[in-house]
């Protein structure tokens, strides 16, 4: 048979609308869950739940399965591509959403919340919806904040009681200005870093230093590098279980309320395997031999972070009373 043009245009049509309506269910239902994390560790099995969970509660509709260990790309990639709907939910730190989401470096300033305690009530009340709606914005919706501890700074050369005794120290940071400002306040030279890219830096000495949690110091094996574990307790940066907006607005009002359901109850069990998993890390950590030792003057590292704050304010004025919000809910 002799084709035409616009019969070949009608086959073309016909076969791209047949591909569209066959790959649309599956792509709709299949949701790729991104966590920097490895398995076993405390956001892994909260959300390694949440998954189950809602692939069972909707009975197929959505399929979720989470990728460990960062392999879907580092956090700054991985944001981007949550909120382009390539990835459909993830873990993810408030630290490196800075540089999108400019209301959340309201929560890396350092010592903005004074307690763990603190932090979730800011973020579980009004403040918090702020927060969640300066999120959606750039399409992704919290749905859930999970607990991240305080960090505090480690590295291999010795032990920091003062903030002379971070003089020199090279110092890695997320991938946020705020923490370059943070570390060179306190007199070292700070390397923002993807976190899979630490431990070799500290091991060949790249790097002098890094700042986490416990779990996350002991996790990503820092620790067998890095002898000296100092509790300054700078940062408490909360976590979000966020979803893509265009899965969000995909589901119906019911599956919405079976995936909100989740979050919140997976963010439950995630803060409370947080206070297990922190002493457990700890405890693996001090076994190893890690030096790990109180820092007595706090305020004199927070007496340092007032240019921080400073700094901040001046180049987002319109963030003044969010901070004040914050520091006055205490
Ligand atoms: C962890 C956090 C990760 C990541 C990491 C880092 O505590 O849970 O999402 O931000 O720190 O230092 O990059």
């Amino acid at each position: 048979m002799k084709t035409t043009s616009t019969t070949k245009t009608f086959y073309a049509i016909a076969a791209t609308a047949t591909l569209v309506t066959m790959a649309l269910p599956a792509q709709a239902d299949t949701w790729r869950g991104w966590n920097i994390h490895p398995p076993g560790y405390p956001n892994t099995v909260a959300l390694e739940a949440f998954a189950k969970n809602v692939t069972e509660r909707t009975e197929g509709r959505i399929t979720a399965q989470v990728y460990n260990n960062g392999v879907l790309g580092d956090q700054p990639d991985a944001i981007e591509q949550t909120r382009s709907g390539v990835l459909n939910f993830a873990n993810f730190n408030m630290g490196p959403m800075g540089p999108i989401v400019p209301e959340t470096n309201v929560l890396s300033l350092p010592f903005i919340f004074s307690s763990v305690e603190h932090m979730h009530e800011v973020m579980d009340g009004e403040i918090g919806q702020q927060f969640a709606e300066a999120l959606a914005e750039k399409n992704l919706v919290a749905l859930s904040w999970f607990d991240s501890g305080e960090r505090s700074l480690y590295n291999t050369k010795r032990p920091i009681h003062t903030p002379e005794d971070v003089q020199g120290l090279k110092i890695r940071v997320m991938n946020n200005d705020l923490y370059v400002d943070m570390i060179e306040a306190l007199g070292g030279n700070a390397t923002p870093m993807a976190y899979g890219e630490v431990y070799q830096s500290l091991k060949t000495g790249v790097l002098d230093g890094a700042e986490n949690n416990y779990p996350s110091f002991q996790s990503s094996n820092h620790y067998e590098a890095a002898e000296y574990y100092s509790l300054t307790e700078h940062l408490i940066i909360p976590e979000c279980l966020c979803i893509a907006r265009a899965s969000w607005e995909a589901l119906s009002a019911e599956d919405q309320e079976i995936v909100r359901e989740e979050a919140i109850k997976a963010s439950a069990m995630q803060r409370e395997l947080w206070v297990e998993g922190s002493e457990a890390s700890r405890q693996v950590v001090l076994d190893a031999g890690v030096q790990v030792n109180e820092v007595e003057d706090k305020a004199a590292f927070q007496q340092l972070m007032g240019p921080v704050y400073a700094g901040f304010i001046e180049a987002n004025p319109d963030l003044e009373s969010l901070v004040n919000a914050i520091r006055n809910s205490n």
